[in-house]
């Protein structure tokens, strides 16, 4: 799995790929990660990426010339995505079909906006990673990244807890959230956790996880199991 990012912070993305998951992910070659610098596609003395707005207001807006240059000098693989909150919500059913793919690309906005004419003639679409505004694209391009390449085959060592866990598909092919987990000791400060999980019952235990996995989905998230009460729906 290839992944090529454009961003003016590239160290900041550094840091945060040379360690756990992702680091070991790249180490065994499993996932390629490139990181562009659009500053380095500047051509002015100050180097700057970024400028007032057309019509004026408060801020800034990240300028064409330099995005595109940097794109064009990598012809990274596709789609390249902006990050933006005004994107396509990024889900596990994305996260899902990028993994499933060879590779594709960010671009990692910053200050108040990018020129339109980035999102509309360099990239193939805008994704959003939640209804919150971020100060950049760069922490939204790390939940796309990790999401994606722990999904990847080899990336995790077990990929069975890939399968069973909050967001995959169930055997109806409706999404739920995963079921309570204990571990030792049995009794803690008093608090003991549900003896089904000590009777040594496999069928029993699988029943009572189901039922935990349904009745906090019910509770917690409604707009799981019907999409109608989400709540953005309509
Ligand atoms: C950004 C203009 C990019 O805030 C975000 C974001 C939120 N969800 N997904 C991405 O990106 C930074 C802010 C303003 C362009």
């Amino acid at each position: 799995m290839r992944i090529d990012v454009f961003t003016i912070f590239p160290e900041y993305l550094e840091a945060a790929l040379g360690v756990s998951v992702l680091g070991r992910a790249r180490a065994a070659n499993l996932l390629g990660v490139g990181l562009h610098d659009p500053r380095d596609h500047t051509t002015d003395k100050h180097r700057s990426v970024d400028d007032a707005p057309l019509g004026g207001g408060a801020g800034m807006v990240m300028r064409p010339e330099p995005l595109f240059a940097a794109v064009e000098a990598v012809a990274p693989p596709r789609p390249l995505f902006l990050l933006a909150p005004t994107g396509r919500r990024f889900d596990q059913p994305l996260a899902a079909e990028l993994a499933a793919s060879p590779g594709f690309s960010m671009i990692c906005g910053r200050y108040e906006g990018v020129d339109q004419r980035v999102a509309d003639h360099l990239c193939d679409d805008e994704l959003s990673v939640g209804d919150y505004v971020l100060a950049g694209g760069e922490a939204a391009a790390l939940v796309v990244i990790e999401a994606v390449a722990r999904l990847v085959p080899g990336v995790l060592g077990n990929d069975a807890s890939t399968e069973e866990e909050s967001f995959a598909a169930d055997s109806h092919g409706g999404r739920v959230l995963e079921f309570p987990q204990y571990t030792r000791p049995a009794s803690f400060r008093g608090l003991d956790a549900p003896e089904v999980l000590r009777s040594g019952d496999h069928a029993r235990i699988a029943r009572w996880r189901r039922a935990e996995a349904l009745r906090r989905t019910r509770q917690r998230r409604p707009d799981l199991l019907d999409p109608d009460r989400a709540p953005d729906a309509g």
